[in-house]
């Protein structure tokens, strides 16, 4: 697949910024022939939309194209991702949650990339608050809370989760990622998260790794 990867890359970044919705589903349909659902969303969707980002940042896109693209692919995610998969009904539970972040589109990578290893995920959406996530994992007694974030407003809320969680003597585990844990790699730390992932799909290794004491 990476061979024809980067012709491809091209026509799928021009699609989008175009706001061609057919020719950028032509073109994800046919990676997907060839490769997994979500190996397509993390080597086709992700670094295009990476760069429209850039372009945006550098003055060379307009932000109408960028939310075009984001809208497209968000669009496009249903007709990659499994529509109904079966949930597990034992093993740990976890939810995911993005504090508010608009950028919803990683949280769906998450959520698809950790129910097809096998765990429960429950899907908190963009809506909540850090009390409101809080009250919602003690209530469903979560063990690992994934976060994924792209702006710094939303990063600093996952500090009020961790005090939420202390003052409830929780020791919910929690897993960030997002654009902005990856441009400064020491911030998961800062913010005390006890992961960081950098794809999807090293989501459910992680929830293992966290867990290593209970579940091994
Ligand atoms: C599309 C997009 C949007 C869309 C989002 C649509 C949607 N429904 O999601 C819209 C137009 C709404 C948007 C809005 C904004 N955006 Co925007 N956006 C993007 C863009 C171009 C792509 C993001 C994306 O969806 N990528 C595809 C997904 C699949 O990738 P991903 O989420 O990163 O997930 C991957 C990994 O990070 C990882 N991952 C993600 N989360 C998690 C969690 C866990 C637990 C794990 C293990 C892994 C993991 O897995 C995925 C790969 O497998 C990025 C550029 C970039 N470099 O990311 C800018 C970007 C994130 N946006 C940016 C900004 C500034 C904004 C706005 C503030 C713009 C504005 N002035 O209004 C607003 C903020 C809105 C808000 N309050 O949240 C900046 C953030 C810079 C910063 N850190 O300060 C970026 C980096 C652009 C840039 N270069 O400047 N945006």
């Amino acid at each position: 697949m990476k061979k024809v990867l980067l012709e491809v890359d091209i026509r799928f970044e021009r699609a989008l910024l175009a706001v061609d919705k057919s020719e950028a589903e032509r073109i994800l349909v046919q990676a997907a022939a060839e490769a997994s659902g979500l190996s397509v969303l993390e080597e086709l969707v992700t670094p295009a939309l990476e760069r429209v980002g850039k372009a945006w940042e550098d003055g060379r896109v307009a932000l109408s194209q960028t939310y075009m693209s984001g809208r497209i692919c968000e669009e496009l995610l249903d007709t990659l991702l499994p529509q109904t998969q079966a949930e597990a009904t034992e093993g740990p539970k976890i939810a995911v949650t993005t504090l508010g972040d608009h950028h919803t589109l990683g949280k769906r990578l998450v959520c698809a990339s950790v129910r097809s290893a096998g765990f429960q995920v429950l899907d908190y959406g963009a809506g909540l608050g850090p009390e409101e996530v809080v009250d919602r994992l003690l209530r469903d007694n979560i063990e690992v809370l994934m976060i994924s974030v792209h702006i710094l407003p939303s990063a600093l809320r996952i500090s009020e989760v961790f005090e939420h969680l202390r003052r409830n003597e929780s020791d919910c585990k929690i897993i960030v990622g997002g654009a902005l844990f990856i441009m400064d790699p020491g911030l998961w730390q800062e913010v005390g998260a006890d992961a960081m992932g950098r794809t999807a799909s090293e989501a459910p290794a992680l929830i293992r790794q966290v867990l290593s004491k209970e579940f091994p």
